[in-house]
């Protein structure tokens, strides 16, 4: 039987909207019939989601699985009835301009092991894809990455939940886009945040700090950007189209209920309460939220090269914990005060204080959509390490505390 070759690519392994690289040890199983597999194949821990679509053609799709070529010497593959061939392309030019590296070519049925040699042109790019092709019979069984001497690669360990403890200001913060607050200067700030994935390191560094008093929490985001991109400016545009930072809060009671924050290089700012992950609600306008941005560099041309950009934001706590999905929170208390008084009230939001107290822990997460000449990179304080940025179970937590900034 002669075996024609399907055009290039018979399938690529996409993640839609964003990045990813998978973890040592990923193994992708159950790829038997992929052709008809179109959907999401959730892996073992939450560590990616993989979808595959083996009708289109390479040049249709938008982002690609992300391999870092360091992490994964050997693809090991079986394919139950085919050949196949499987090839590295770096998608990190302008579409049209791909790069090819075949690294293995399997006749027949069983399992294969494709080593990565000869690497050194390709180390340290990081729009690398996996790409396999093959003939219109073949099923591909698993697919897993295993380190060079690894061959019993340990399995990934999901990204802890990092915890950022946000300290009472010690003065007050002027919200101008400008750090230079005592205050701000002795809060720590978070580590610089990585990629969505929770592994790789981001090319544009990413940290936050955050303060509160009384009334308020205080967030500053410094992000250093060679290419400082946005043309939105209006209230509650399609901010994450371009360079943005978000902030997601979540909080007790509500865990499914978050509200988002966005702001762009050019002061715009996008507010949203989401109901459920991915279900935001636009036109919640949080009253009393301020954010200035400041640019080093320049927004408008890209030819240049930029320094980073600042954001300082205040948010009245009072906007989040009584945001209009509290009522069940609100219920709550109050009916515990009926059963002492006998009383209800109108309006129990206002009644209660749902202020933070010291010692409560409420879950968030800072993230960053950063483009750089045709590169976009997905950062996130806290990993989700599945798809998207709504995942609000893997929202960082803020403990907030008592202790004043600077002061041990
Ligand atoms: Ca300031
Ligand atoms: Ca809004
Ligand atoms: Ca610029
Ligand atoms: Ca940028």
């Amino acid at each position: 039987m002669v075996h024609t070759w399907r055009p290039i690519t018979a399938v690529i392994f996409t993640l839609s909207l964003m990045r990813t690289a998978f973890p040592l040890g990923t193994e992708f199983d159950n790829l038997n019939g992929w052709r008809e597999v179109l959907g999401e194949l959730k892996l073992v821990e939450g560590a990616a989601v993989l979808t595959a679509d083996p009708t289109k053609a390479y040049g249709e799709i938008r982002s690609y699985m992300t391999l870092d070529i360091e992490q994964y010497p050997i693809i090991e593959m079986n394919c139950i009835d085919g050949d196949y061939k499987v090839y590295l392309a770096d998608t990190h030019e302008q579409e049209g301009e791909i790069q090819y590296l075949r690294i293995g070519h399997k006749v027949g049925k069983g399992p294969a092991r494709f080593y990565l040699k000869d690497l050194t042109p390709w180390r340290g790019r990081r729009n690398v894809v996996l790409v396999i092709q093959t003939q219109s019979s073949v099923s591909i069984d698993y697919i897993r990455f295993i380190a060079q001497g690894e061959a019993e690669a340990p399995i990934h360990k999901v990204r802890p939940i990092p915890r950022y403890v946000v300290k009472k200001s010690s003065g007050k913060i002027d919200i101008d886009g400008q750090l230079n607050e005592l205050a701000w200067k002795r809060c720590d700030a978070t580590p610089p945040i990585r990629l969505t994935d929770g592994h790789l390191a981001a090319l544009s560094s990413t940290t936050a700090k955050m303060m509160w008093d009384q009334d308020h929490l205080y967030v500053a985001i410094q992000c250093a950007d060679k290419d400082v991109f946005g043309t939105k400016e209006n209230r509650d545009d399609n901010l994450w189209e371009e360079d943005v930072v978000g902030l997601y809060i979540t909080i007790p009671n509500s865990p499914q209920h978050y509200v988002e924050f966005e702001v762009n290089v050019n002061n715009g700012m996008t507010d949203l309460l989401n109901i459920k992950p991915s279900q935001g609600l636009v036109n919640w306008d949080c009253r009393g939220w301020e954010a200035k941005v400041f640019v080093d560099g320049t927004s408008d041309n890209r030819s240049d090269e930029d320094v980073g950009w600042i954001i300082e934001m205040k948010i009245p706590l009072f906007a989040i914990y009584a945001q209009p999905l509290l009522p069940e929170r609100a219920k709550e208390k109050e009916d515990q005060w009926q059963s002492r008084s006998g009383k209800r009230l109108k309006d129990p939001l206002l009644a209660f204080d749902f202020r933070p107290k010291a010692g409560e822990i409420w879950r968030a997460n800072f993230v960053r959509i950063d483009h750089e000449k045709g590169h976009v990179e997905y950062q996130a304080w806290s990993a989700p390490i599945v798809q998207g940025f709504h995942v609000p179970e893997r929202f960082g937590e803020i403990l907030f505390s008592d202790e004043i900034v600077g002061i041990q």
